[in-house]
């Protein structure tokens, strides 16, 4: 144990500098840092203990480490020097993993309660059990209810077991056959609508920092917030701080580690898309210099729209397009096509009159002026018209750059090098699916999509191809499909095509499905590294409805909320102890040079388990056999193929694929995975600890696999209205069917248009006078991006946090509005939503907008189970709502930003 008390030390100084580094904005790169320290020790270092590893200490786990083991025991962690994206560092959260083995408050041994009755409150009364009794117990039930009506069943995962996750998130509930896949990480995730519809991918995209020289970024984290060791972060880090090369404009009601090393620019809450229409109009009335050939060739921008708003199609069913080469009308892939007309007004198409895209979308811009959005958005009209100035001188537009792409051949591509890009900040509001449009908007002005420089889509290929219209075709959340009655799912999903994952929804209608139309009850729900209570929001209203559920057993690392209210608990591996594979490509912060070509294959060697716990996947397999379906789900791995990490799947070769009757660890299954994508077996994988491979540098640009004209990106937004159209339809033919609280048909249906205009909300309204005069908003910390592996409990990391992040915890108030209220610093106060208060201490500051109250983390726990500390914190999602009225119109996320108020306690 001495050599803990020792690493202890040494962890908390690495801690200090990736923490200081990125809290403070100490002037140390801890890309420098970590390889001045670690320089070409690799190979030494393995001979003396050390085993290959990686993180998983965040949801992302992509920072490849070392762990050594001296005596039996975990004494030391390093970031692997070697790894070309991390070049070996790591944030705290990474340099903590040891207390994530060594935690006292894991679940050790299988458990059963022996307490009937389930609340949060309740003691469980607990005893030990062998596997054995657990397994069977479980698989028994569940066997049992997938005979009765598989529906009944209900599978929630999250980002807490994400090794798990990304293995065998559908697998298990497709072979089950139940519709009730719940992933509880997404109704304050709702990032992907907009992406999908512009650029074709999941889970979204980010900036090309390698040449991109301008970023906006709004009410998003660039990946110094959450203390991102992966290559991008630091590749911008010291590009912002070192080179001093590239602007970064962070557009926040919030001045966070991102922020405070490069531009803030406070702004009121909700006042987002008026600003980003503010920005927008000033480019396109003010400045003047958009990328009209990109908008000619690579939007929808010329396509003629009919008076029905949809587009205006000739004899052959095609959209059409008006060329003002020879004034004709034409399909929009008529190959004689040489100047498609952005301006058409009033043009005969079939016998009805048509306007082009563009003339509708910068019309719809005319009254959104500078000065109109900074009421709004209390951003100065000054501020904004700069901004925009700035967007478009640094965007680079008309200039190319020649890269390789695989075939060896030199192709010429766009550079664009402006880029603005929203997350969890704007996209979890109301209107945050056209705020996020607006985003894409800014960058389709300057053309900078998928090109070198601009912003980029998170998977890699062919991922821009065109639809029949020749418009780029959506393949996940922006889809449509009409909604059916009665519902299947217990989320309602058929009324939502859009939605991302609705799992507060999901557990309030367990609680009463008849009335919601549903056919059958809940039996039984299995979690695995989810959690609906705490992670999203109205945790009592899910807890009460989780307790009801007359069987539960959760994958258990510690005894979370989920935990607290299961009948079985089956312990797994804490993250050393996995065995495990991730591929990093696609992470979701930035893009620098030294990732944007790579793929990053990782490998954890597993250490000999400290309890009587198991591989999660093992557990799921097993799972699997004694239910008796172990066919289906060894069918299920070979039609999708073998997750390897967030979007790389392996397809199996022929010889390969899984046999049926058979049980495959999740060993075997890795190694054909990793043999089919990357020709190397898992052996070879634990020898080297990782594989890297390098795309040509021109296949890291979507575009470069369309020619000008082969497809385009919709500026104006069909689709939506058609999925808005579809919706009016089926809601009015069902409207004595349907029940669904908290839904106005008509306001939630005005947001489903081509053409984005600003309503007011809520949190608009906010003034002065108000019961509630404030708004709350949250933001992840550097320490706390979410609650996956128990960060809230880990020492090392609440002592880093309290050290070096004034806000944690804490309730971050401006220094006007604490005066105006006579409140104080380390005062305690009640922070009051319509839905919940939470009691926290005040930290005065000026590093937010006046009347705004500033919550960090995701933090808070119901249950003291997981130790006094990790309770002790305010938890933000209880000011939040799940009603549909206050949700994204369209991505159905919960409104992150509220209206409350603040008193002493
Ligand atoms: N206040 C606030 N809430 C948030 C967010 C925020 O920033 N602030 N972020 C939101 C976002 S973007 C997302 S994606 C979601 C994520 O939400 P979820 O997908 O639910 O993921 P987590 O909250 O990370 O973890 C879920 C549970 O798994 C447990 N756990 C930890 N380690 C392990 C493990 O090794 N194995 C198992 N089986 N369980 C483990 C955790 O303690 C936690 O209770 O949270 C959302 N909620
Ligand atoms: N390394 C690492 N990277 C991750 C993750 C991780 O766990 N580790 N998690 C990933 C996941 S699942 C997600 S969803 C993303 C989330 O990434 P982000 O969305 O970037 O995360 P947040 O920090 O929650 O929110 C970003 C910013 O929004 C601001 N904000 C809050 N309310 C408002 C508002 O009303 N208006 C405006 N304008 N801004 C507001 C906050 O102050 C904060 O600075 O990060 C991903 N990246
Ligand atoms: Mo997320």
């Amino acid at each position: 144990m001495r050599q803990i008390t020792l690493s202890r030390r040494s962890v908390l100084k690495a801690a200090g500098i990736a923490g200081a580094a990125s809290l403070m904005g100490v002037n140390l790169s801890p890309a420098h840092a970590a390889e001045a320290a670690a320089k070409d020790r690799t190979e030494q270092l393995l001979k003396d203990g050390w085993h290959f590893g990686h993180c998983r200490m965040c949801m992302r786990g992509t920072c490849p480490n070392l762990y050594r083991v001296q005596n039996g025991v975990v004494v030391e962690i390093m970031g692997n020097p070697k790894t070309p994206t991390s070049k070996g560092a790591l944030c705290a959260k990474g340099q903590s993993i040891i207390q994530n083995l060594y935690n006292p408050y894991r679940v050790k041994t299988p458990m059963k309660r022996t307490n009937p009755k389930k609340g949060l409150s309740e003691d469980p009364m607990w005893v030990e059990i062998s596997w054995e009794e657990a397994m069977s117990t479980t698989a028994g039930v569940l066997k049992k209810v997938r005979e009765r009506d598989p529906r009944r069943f209900v599978y929630t995962v999250g980002f807490g077991d994400m090794d798990f996750f990304c293995t065998f998130l559908f697998y298990f509930a497709g072979a089950y056959g139940t519709p009730n896949y719940l992933k509880s990480n997404g109704t304050l995730c709702v990032l992907h609508y907009a992406s999908d519809l512009v650029h074709g991918v999941f889970p979204g995209v980010k900036p090309d920092a390698t040449y991109a020289k301008y970023i906006l970024a709004m009410g998003m984290n660039l990946g110094m917030g959450i203390a991102s060791s992966d290559g991008g972060v630091r590749g911008l880090l010291d590009r912002v701080v070192y080179e001093k090369d590239i602007k970064v404009v962070c557009v926040d009601p919030h001045c966070g580690p991102d922020a405070s090393k490069t531009e803030w620019v406070p702004i009121r809450p909700g006042g987002e898309l008026a600003f980003m229409m503010g920005v927008i109009h000033s480019m396109i009335f003010e400045v003047k210099k958009l990328d009209f050939d990109f908008l000619q060739w690579r939007t929808n921008s010329p396509y003629l729209i009919g008076p029905d708003g949809y587009y205006a199609r000739g004899t052959d069913g095609k959209p059409q397009i008006l060329d003002s080469a020879d004034g004709k009308v034409k399909s929009f892939d008529d190959p004689t096509l040489k100047t498609p007309d952005i301006y058409a007004v009033n043009v005969d198409v079939n016998g009805v009159k048509a306007t082009a895209s563009f003339v509708h979308v910068k019309n719809g811009f005319k009254t959104y002026t500078p000065e109109w959005a900074a009421k709004k958005s209390g951003i100065p009209a000054k501020k904004i018209r700069q901004i925009a100035k700035d967007f478009i001188d640094n965007a680079s537009i008309g200039e190319t750059i020649e890269l390789m792409n695989g075939k060896g051949e030199k192709v010429i591509l766009p550079k664009r090098t402006s880029v603005c890009e929203g997350k969890r900040g704007i996209k979890n509001m109301r209107d945050g699916v056209p705020a996020d449009l607006m985003t894409k908007m800014m960058n389709m002005l300057v053309g900078s999509i998928d090109v070198p420089g601009g912003m980029l889509g998170t998977q890699r290929g062919p991922y821009l191809k065109p639809d029949k219209d020749g418009v780029v075709e959506p393949k996940g959340e922006a889809r449509y499909k009409d909604p059916v009655y009665p519902p299947q799912h217990l989320n309602l999903s058929e009324y939502f095509p859009h939605k991302h994952t609705l799992p507060t929804l999901a557990f309030k209608v367990a609680a009463d499905p008849k009335k919601y139309g549903l056919e059958y009850e809940v039996d039984a729900l299995l979690t695995v590294g989810g959690n609906p209570i705490a992670s999203t929001t109205e945790p009592y209203a899910v807890a009460d409805s989780v307790a009801k559920i007359p069987f539960s057993a959760t994958v258990a690392y510690h005894y979370d909320e989920m935990a607290h209210m299961s009948d079985i608990l089956l312990p797994c591996h804490a993250l050393l102890e996995k065995e495990s594979v991730n591929c990093y490509e696609g992470a979701f912060d930035v893009y620098t040079k030294e990732t944007v070509t790579k793929k990053v294959m990782m490998y954890r060697e597993p250490f000999k388990p400290v309890y009587n716990s198991r591989q999660p996947q093992d557990i799921i397999i097993e799972l699997c056999e004694r239910i008796g379906m172990i066919n289906e789900f060894n069918a299920n791995v070979n039609k999708t193929g073998v997750m390897l990490g967030e979007i790389t799947f392996a397809k199996l070769p022929e010889a390969d694929k899984l046999q049926p009757g058979v049980r495959y660890s999740i060993r075997e299954i890795w190694d054909r995975g990793v043999r089919s994508y990357f020709h190397k077996s898992l052996a070879d994988m634990a020898k080297e600890g990782m594989l890297v491979m390098d795309l040509a540098p021109a296949d890291a640009y979507n575009s470069s696999w369309f020619k000008k004209g082969e497809t385009r990106h919709p500026v104006y937004f069909e689709r939506l209205k058609k999925s808005g159209d579809g919706l009016r339809k089926f809601f009015t033919e069902y409207k004595d069917k349907v029940y669904l609280p908290d839904f106005d048909l008509d306001d939630q249906l005005q947001y489903y248009e081509a053409v984005i205009k600003w309503r007011p909300k809520k949190l608009t309204e906010v003034k002065k006078g108000d019961k509630y005069d404030m708004i709350s908003i949250n933001w992840k910390t550097p320490t706390s991006p979410m609650r996956s592996a128990g960060n809230d409990q880990m020492p090392y990391l609440n002592e880093a946090s309290e050290t070096f992040d004034p806000a944690y915890g804490k309730f971050s108030i401006n220094t006007k509005t604490a005066k105006e209220k006579g409140i104080k610093e380390g005062d305690t106060i009640w922070v009051e939503s319509e839905s919940g208060k939470i009691k926290g201490q005040v930290h005065i500051t000026e590093l937010i907008f006046p009347d705004v109250v500033g919550v960090a983390g995701a933090l808070g726990r119901l249950v003291d189970s997981l130790g006094k500390k990790a309770a002790s914190y305010p938890m933000y999602n209880k000011l939040t709502n799940a009603k549909i009225s206050d949700c994204c119109a369209v991505a159905i996320g919960v409104s992150n930003s509220v209206p409350v108020r603040i008193y002493k306690a």
